[in-house]
């Protein structure tokens, strides 16, 4: 009997220290700050976490270095191929015997010897006069290949060394397609509350429309949304089968996100990034209104976005607009709602809920480049002073 006894008590126990435990976590999620980063895919979510690990996190391991370098390498190997794709003047048999190869070998990775013997046939390629010649000048077809192709191209020699090790930067620049759910922790020290450091998880998803459905899985308890739109993207269509502009794409994102259920406590950060590349493309002639024809009679009126602006300031601006008008019109929506739920409580003598963030939400936004480290801390430390004002409105305090 007293052995049952025992057990029960040791049972009860461990379901107690198994309570507490839980409790402690709660508490500790609890005063975390939950970011969520969404956005259409190669918008730059992704882009955004590796800069806060930069800022604030751990360094990159010599193990996730040596992970970097294969995606590093496979970048180049995608560039010498895209190309290469759709050129007739790739004649030469050891060109095209080349290219072939390269293409077998860009389907297989992780077997480092293929690895090296890739790049170094990349290397080759660029390297080979002819096969220059043959793509045409790389400028001609900037806009139709990754955004940092010319960077790359320029490492090529140094990538292909097998002692290669990649750095920050080249971790940036890398493109890699996220397809699960990666969070990160950081804390930062702040002005506004200068003897606590306040504590970050940040969530990266999948954009893509396959990676879609996941996001639901962190949606609970967020404190903020930083959605990432990349603004270079106007002249740009979806690779679905009814392909679609995508930056009209990224505005139906936005407003889901706003009507979403889910969110609808959190706070949205909108992050208009890419702006290096939006000006490169303005400065070389893109053409907004080609795409969205009410660009041509668009005038700034906020004298903060500038007088006489370029044409590059009066596309961001435009551009902005496009999603603060969504914004805007939820908002309406959101305050409608607001206002019925107000007389319905107040119908059935149901006081109105203290502390609770008004649904009726205002976007902050922000112009970004995500690959600048120096862009990304200023504007990440506005980002967290208004996460500090949203959390003092939500316990009152303001
Ligand atoms: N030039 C430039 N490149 C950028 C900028 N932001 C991101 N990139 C590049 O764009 C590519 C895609 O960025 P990611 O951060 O991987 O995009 P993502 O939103 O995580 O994409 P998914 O994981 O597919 O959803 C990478 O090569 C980045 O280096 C920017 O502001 N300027
Ligand atoms: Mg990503």
């Amino acid at each position: 009997m007293s052995c049952i006894w025992k057990a029960l008590s040791e049972q009860r126990r461990t379901s107690k220290e198994i309570d507490r435990k839980i409790e402690s976590w709660i508490d500790e999620y609890n005063n975390i700050n939950k970011i969520l980063l969404l956005g259409s895919g190669e918008s730059g979510k992704t882009t955004v976490l590796k800069q806060m690990r930069i800022l604030y996190g751990k360094p990159f391991t010599d193990e996730e270095r040596i992970i970097a370098r294969t995606h590093v390498r496979y970048n180049i190997v995608e560039i010498i191929l895209q190309l290469a794709s759709g050129y007739q003047g790739l004649e030469e048999d050891y060109l095209i015997k080349a290219t072939n190869g390269l293409k077998r070998m860009a389907v297989i990775r992780g077997d480092i010897t293929l690895e090296e013997e890739a790049i170094k046939l990349a290397e080759f390629l660029w390297m080979d006069k002819k096969f220059r010649n043959a793509v045409g000048t790389l400028d001609e077809r900037k806009s139709k290949l990754m955004e940092n192709s010319v960077y790359f191209l320029n490492r090529i020699s140094i990538v292909s060394d097998p002692n290669y090790m990649p750095t920050n930067q080249d971790i940036i620049l890398c493109r890699m397609k996220t397809t699960s759910i990666q969070r990160i922790e950081f804390e930062m020290g702040s002005s506004k509350l200068p003897n606590k450091n306040q504590r970050f998880w940040m969530f990266d998803v999948g954009g893509q429309t396959s990676e879609r459905r996941k996001w639901i899985q962190v949606f609970e308890g967020i404190h903020a949304v930083l959605f990432i739109a990349a603004c270079n993207t106007f002249d740009q269509s979806t690779d679905d089968e009814s392909p679609k502009n995508k930056i009209v794409e990224a505005l139906e994102l936005f407003s889901g996100i706003l009507k979403s259920r889910f969110l609808k406590e959190a706070g949205i950060i909108l992050f208009l990034n890419k702006q290096d590349v939006l000006e490169e493309k303005i400065r070389r002639g893109g053409r907004i209104d080609n795409y969205f024809p009410l660009f041509s009679s668009y005038t700034l009126t906020d004298r903060k976005d500038g007088i006489n602006a370029c044409e590059f300031v009066r596309a961001r601006c435009f551009i902005r607009d496009l999603f603060l008008d969504v914004a805007y019109q939820q908002k309406i929506e959101d305050s409608k709602d607001e206002m019925r739920r107000r007389s319905y409580n107040q119908g059935k003598g149901i006081r109105p809920e203290l502390n609770r963030r008004n649904r009726a939400r205002d976007v902050y936004w922000h112009f970004t480049t995500a690959t600048e480290t120096s862009n990304v801390r200023n504007v990440f430390e506005d980002v967290q002073d208004t996460i500090i004002k949203w959390n003092l409105k939500l316990i009152g305090a303001t």
